[in-house]
């Protein structure tokens, strides 16, 4: 490569279409094992700081996981004004259940992540990511099953956040990606309950994932918002799904939004304030038209298969 000055003598590298490859440079191997349930590593690159890894794909790093988890976490939260419970399922790095918990008016969360290795292993090498939200008496840890504890639990939820690994056919989350799963998700919500997924990229050639996903949450919901935020290290656009059991208004004024967030969280927010929250809902219209014209629907018959490869080496 003339003139360019490359750094790095590891590499992860992982394969975003089977054309296109994301190659990031690490300095440092911090945790590296195969789980229960999938291929982990936390490594430490030269650009964006230290990153979770799991089954090759890129989960979040500390260099911008703020333009995803902040984007995942508040337009729901604001979306239902006070929430007291909230459901998390996924979210191994903390980083979730650290936005939740900025808002004094939550009582009670719950965070269920099926890989206790994973969180271990993030809890020891990712403090900047969920700064000690473990602490924090209103946050229960359940290691377990999404699947279980929606079949179980008698709570009703104000906000369900969905923040799981992408749907790849051989790692543990694409079930949670289907009409049945969100179904499981409509029974816990409370009247007013308000549910957020983290719903894959919005590049041209990878945006199929989103479109269906929508659709999937249409044949559960009424009203299913698409938004998006930059985050860099994903090399892609990244898309979320905001519904509700009742209509959620989107489009509010900027000022209405930083009062909210000033009056019920105790602030912090880098990325996400009324002015940046509008804009996430303002989709280009080759998005808007795919999410139109999209009947296809999830199903556990016919699950999503995310393209999902990667490797480390030299
Ligand atoms: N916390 C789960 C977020 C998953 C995001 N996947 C990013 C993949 C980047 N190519």
């Amino acid at each position: 490569m003339p003139g360019a000055e490359v750094r790095a003598d590891v590499w992860i590298s992982e394969y975003i279409t089977p054309w296109d490859i994301y190659q990031h440079g690490v300095n440092r191997i911090l945790a590296s094992k195969r789980t229960t349930f999938q291929e982990m590593q936390i490594v430490e690159t030269g650009a964006y700081g230290k990153a979770l890894v799991l089954d090759g794909k890129w989960q979040s790093c500390t260099g911008d996981e703020f333009l995803y988890h902040e984007p995942l976490v508040h337009p729901a939260m604001i979306a239902h004004g006070s929430p007291k419970r909230v459901l998390i399922l996924g979210g191994g790095e903390g980083a979730t259940a650290r936005e939740v918990l900025r808002w004094s008016c939550v009582e009670r969360a719950v965070m269920v992540d099926i890989d206790g290795e994973v969180v271990a292993a993030c809890r020891e090498h990712l403090p900047e990511m969920h700064q000690n939200v473990y602490d924090d008496a209103r946050l229960e840890l359940v290691i377990g099953d999404a699947l279980d504890v929606l079949d179980t639990t008698r709570d009703r939820w104000d906000v369900v956040i969905s923040d799981l690994a992408d749907p790849i056919e051989e790692g543990p989350s694409f079930r949670l990606f289907t009409r049945e799963y969100f179904g499981q998700v409509r029974g816990v919500l409370a009247p007013r309950g308000v549910f957020v997924v983290q719903a894959g990229p919005l590049s041209p050639p990878e945006m199929a994932l989103h479109v269906r996903l929508a659709s999937t949450v249409r044949a559960v919901f009424a009203d299913v918002h698409s938004y998006w935020s930059y985050v860099p290290s994903y090399a892609a656009p990244w898309g979320f799904l905001l519904t509700g059991i009742e209509p959620v208004d989107v489009h509010r004024d900027p000022r209405q939004i930083d009062q909210i967030l000033g009056e019920r969280t105790r602030g912090g927010l880098r990325m996400l304030d009324g002015v940046a929250m509008v804009g996430m809902f303002h989709l280009p219209a080759h998005i808007r038209r795919a999410l139109a014209a999209e009947t296809q629907v999830y199903t556990l018959a016919e699950p999503p298969k995310f393209f999902g490869k990667g490797q480390m080496g030299s």
